[in-house]
């Protein structure tokens, strides 16, 4: 496994604990759901409800292929198997991955607006100074507006375990201050 990946996995398990109590369970994912859809309020019904149902579709998949001992949580140790076999999350993610962006798009138009991106990516935990370089590298300069389906494919990317130098290790860079 490199590196880069391990240090986003342990970011990404911290993140999914979103109540920090130091194990991944449905509870994380209505949690952090919820947070989303307070960052984007003039998202319609019918995007939060693809997104709540997509967090939960990805808490299946992980609770399914990642908790050993069955004990309906996922542990750090449990967690890191994700990166072993990530082909198993594939769909899961990408569901994740479109539902995700698709909040921060209200409009439908393709394109997310740097304020939408930062309240979405603020709700799922990341620090500010990384979500503004994950943004400038998005955005194509001067725009303020990413593509989302770019968007999308930079989320899904960021699991994938041979990958280095993406645009998601901005999101693990210690914060330029
Ligand atoms: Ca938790
Ligand atoms: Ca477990």
């Amino acid at each position: 496994m490199r590196t880069e990946a391990l240090d986003r996995v342990r970011l990404v398990f911290t993140l999914f604990d979103a109540d920090g109590n130091g194990v991944i369970e449905a509870d994380d994912f209505e949690l952090m759901a919820g947070r989303v859809v307070a960052a984007v309020p003039e998202t319609d019904a019918a995007k939060r409800s693809t997104m709540q149902t997509a967090f939960r579709t990805f808490w299946t998949a992980l609770a399914d292929n990642l908790d050993a001992n069955g004990d309906g949580k996922v542990s750090f140790e449990e967690f890191q198997a994700v990166v072993l076999d990530p082909e198993q999350f594939t769909a899961a993610i990408g569901e994740f991955a479109e539902a995700l962006t698709a909040v921060a798009d209200p409009d439908g138009d393709g394109l997310v607006e740097r304020p939408a991106f930062v309240a979405v990516m603020t709700a799922i935990g990341f620090a500010l100074p990384n979500i503004h370089a994950l943004f400038d590298a998005l955005e194509p300069v001067g725009t303020e507006q990413a593509s989302v389906p770019v968007w999308a494919e930079a989320i899904k990317e960021y699991y994938s375990p041979d990958a280095a130098g993406t645009a998601g290790d901005l999101l693990v860079a210690a914060p330029v201050v």
